[in-house]
């Protein structure tokens, strides 16, 4: 039997229909049976974090089971992006699709083409409250994810998004 690894991922849209993009991006990532889905955050709206004045975000956290490598799981998210047209261009800028791979089991790599932890969540409202919401005793690093969405300065940015 092979081995599984729970993996937290991060979605973020801001260019088109970004609630709908979500539900279709989720229904992608787990479309090949060796990702399937363990867990669903709310989805939030929130205030952009950086990069050039731009649209808000919906931004939200899924908790997949994969039996993929954490860089067969990156080209998979990445696959997922591009499937949604998303564009490379602006670091930080705006786009249809954002699919980061937070944590990936207990592994850690400091590769820059996949560091992992990912290396702004701790910091990251965006990221940790929709994860505290979907996992109140989700840990990173070493700390409560639910005290680390407390600390965080992009807290004040998001509310619960209601739909359109
Ligand atoms: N993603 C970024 C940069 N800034 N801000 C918010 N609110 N949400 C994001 O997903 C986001 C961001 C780079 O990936
Ligand atoms: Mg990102
Ligand atoms: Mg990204």
């Amino acid at each position: 039997m092979s081995s599984t690894v729970r993996s937290v991922l991060a979605l973020g849209s801001n260019l088109g229909a970004s609630n709908d993009t979500l539900v279709l991006a989720v229904a992608d990532l787990v479309e090949p049976g060796n990702v399937r889905l363990h867990a669903v955050s709310p989805v939030v709206r929130t205030k952009p974090v950086g990069g050039p004045d731009q649209p808000d975000y919906l931004n939200m956290v899924i908790e997949v089971e994969t039996d993929l490598g954490p860089y067969e799981l990156l080209a998979h998210c990445q696959a997922v992006e591009d499937r949604h047209h998303r564009k490379r261009t602006v670091r930080w800028g705006p786009r249809t699709l954002d699919v980061d791979i937070i944590t990936y089991g207990s592994w850690t790599s400091h590769d820059p083409a996949l560091t992992i932890p990912h290396p702004r969540a701790a910091s990251r409202a965006f990221v940790l409250q929709p994860w505290a919401w979907m996992d109140s005793g989700a840990q990173l690093d070493g700390r409560p994810v639910i005290e680390l969405a407390a600390e965080a300065g992009d807290l004040a940015g998001l509310v619960p998004f209601e739909g359109v």
